[in-house]
């Protein structure tokens, strides 16, 4: 890995230092030689943003791109895939995606975790991609081919005040956006997650990204009553003002207890929310049943979570509406396609996570995915920076409120590394909380 911005290859049988790797798996039997992994490259740009992509090719020299972005902790994620990844997918066949994804969970014994599965998913979109090429098709083709014509996109709307909330709301109906979500600012708290217009402790606005370049996390402020008081009078003024089809989200980002959720949920009942996300921490999965014995209002969790495990309880009782983990955090496509069937036993519906900090290889994978599969719900689209666009060339559109994949074989997204080069890598936080008497709190 180096970072400026960054390729690393591995050849055969050569490490970062040019020493010898001890194991090199042989090319498994029936492998055509072609489709074998030749070169395997972690490369982190910082276009508006940072983000960590695998490039893999294979020897026939087709190209597969994963993404492995995980806000904050990017290099973690760089280091597990060029020490402990890269070594091990030289000469191994690029067909072998299953395989590979098993391989790769039950070797490294130190199971699950957001480094872990962000870098299993970064092989396994690649390996996808490289797939979908080879049989010159788009990817949801290979999935099992479109099951509807584009998929929902809900977009963030904002404003420190109900003016300029509105004023979100509109600009994001002019935008094409036929869901959305409303984050406001609460009276009495200087700095809330979510709020677009507002300052950040660097000066800089908020726009596109909460972590902010600096060498330290910016502070937030929190007080859960104040925002229990005030969220359901927003939600009754977006209501009178925007009327009762618009479907309306909202993001709790983990912060009540579960008597609070529970509360709010009820609270919003009136105003028929398509969800209420992250209402409690998400380790904490027996929480979810108290906040459902009281409340109607749809919940959606898991943009932290990284393995179908970390579902369990809530899928099986049911818990939960929608299933938020993205494809860049959950294993790939591999991954998170078995988390999505299983949910569709229990009448559960996708929403993956879709903010800036997953790349638009992630983006891509996911409309492929959505279109594909039978219980899609709903995708999170935040838009990326004109400058992520400079590196990342996207062939994917946004119309009528939907995503759609192209008809562009695989992912359909390219990395131009002369455009990358202008970006390099820059430390970057997520934002910390504080409770009004000091003490730290979940962001
Ligand atoms: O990196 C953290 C963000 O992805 C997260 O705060 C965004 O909660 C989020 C959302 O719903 O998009
Ligand atoms: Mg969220």
């Amino acid at each position: 890995m180096s970072t400026n911005p960054s390729t690393a290859s591995a050849d055969p049988g050569t490490n970062r230092d040019d020493h010898p790797v001890p194991v090199v798996p042989a090319t498994p039997a029936g492998t055509s030689s072609g489709t074998a992994i030749v070169k395997a490259e972690v490369l982190v740009t910082s276009p508006d943003r940072n983000f960590v992509t695998l490039r893999l090719t294979t020897a026939d020299g087709v190209v597969g791109l994963g993404d492995a972005t995980l806000n904050g902790r990017e290099l973690a994620v760089a280091s597990y895939l060029q020490d402990h990844v890269v070594p091990l997918l030289m000469g191994r066949d690029a067909h072998r995606i299953e395989d590979t994804w098993q391989f790769l969970y039950r070797s490294a014994y130190w199971r699950r975790g957001p480094v872990t599965m962000a870098a299993i998913a970064a092989v396994d979109v690649a390996l996808w991609d490289i797939k979908a090429k080879l049989a010159g098709m788009p990817l949801y083709q290979l999935l099992g081919g479109a099951s509807r014509t584009g998929i929902m996109a809900y977009g963030h709307a904002s404003g420190r005040d109900l003016p300029e909330l509105f004023d979100s709301i509109r600009h994001h109906q002019e935008l094409g956006f036929r869901s959305i979500r409303v984050q406001t600012g609460i009276p009495g708290i200087d700095k809330v997650y979510g709020i677009a217009a507002q300052h950040t402790n660097t000066g800089s606005r908020y726009d596109y990204e909460p972590a902010q370049r600096a060498p330290l996390p910016a502070e937030e402020d929190w007080d859960t009553r104040a925002y229990l008081r005030h969220i359901p009078t927003v939600f009754e003024a977006v209501r009178n003002e925007f009327g009762p089809e618009l479907p309306l989200l909202h993001d709790g980002h983990h912060r009540m207890t579960p008597i609070q959720a529970a509360k709010l949920g009820k609270a919003l009942e009136p105003y028929d929310l398509f969800w209420l996300e992250d209402v409690t921490p998400a380790e904490n999965q027996d929480a979810l049943r108290l906040v459902r014995q009281h409340t109607t209002t749809p919940l959606a969790i898991g943009e932290v979570f990284n393995t179908i495990w970390d579902y369990k309880t809530l899928i099986e009782e049911q818990l939960i509406d929608y299933v938020r983990s993205p494809v860049t955090h959950a294993g790939g496509i591999t991954g998170l396609k078995r988390i999505f069937d299983y949910a569709s036993v229990y009448q559960i519906k996708s929403g993956a996570h879709g903010p800036t900090d997953v790349s638009p290889v992630g983006l891509a994978a996911a409309i492929h995915l959505g279109l594909a599969i039978p219980n899609f719900g709903i995708q999170e689209y935040m838009q990326h920076a004109p400058a992520t666009h400079e590196v990342f060339r996207t062939t994917y559109s946004f119309a009528g409120g939907r995503l759609d994949a192209s008809d562009a074989p695989g992912l359909g997204v390219e990395y131009d590394d002369e455009a990358a080069a202008a970006f390099p890598y820059e430390a970057a936080y997520l934002p910390v909380n504080r409770l009004l008497d000091g003490s730290m709190h979940d962001w």
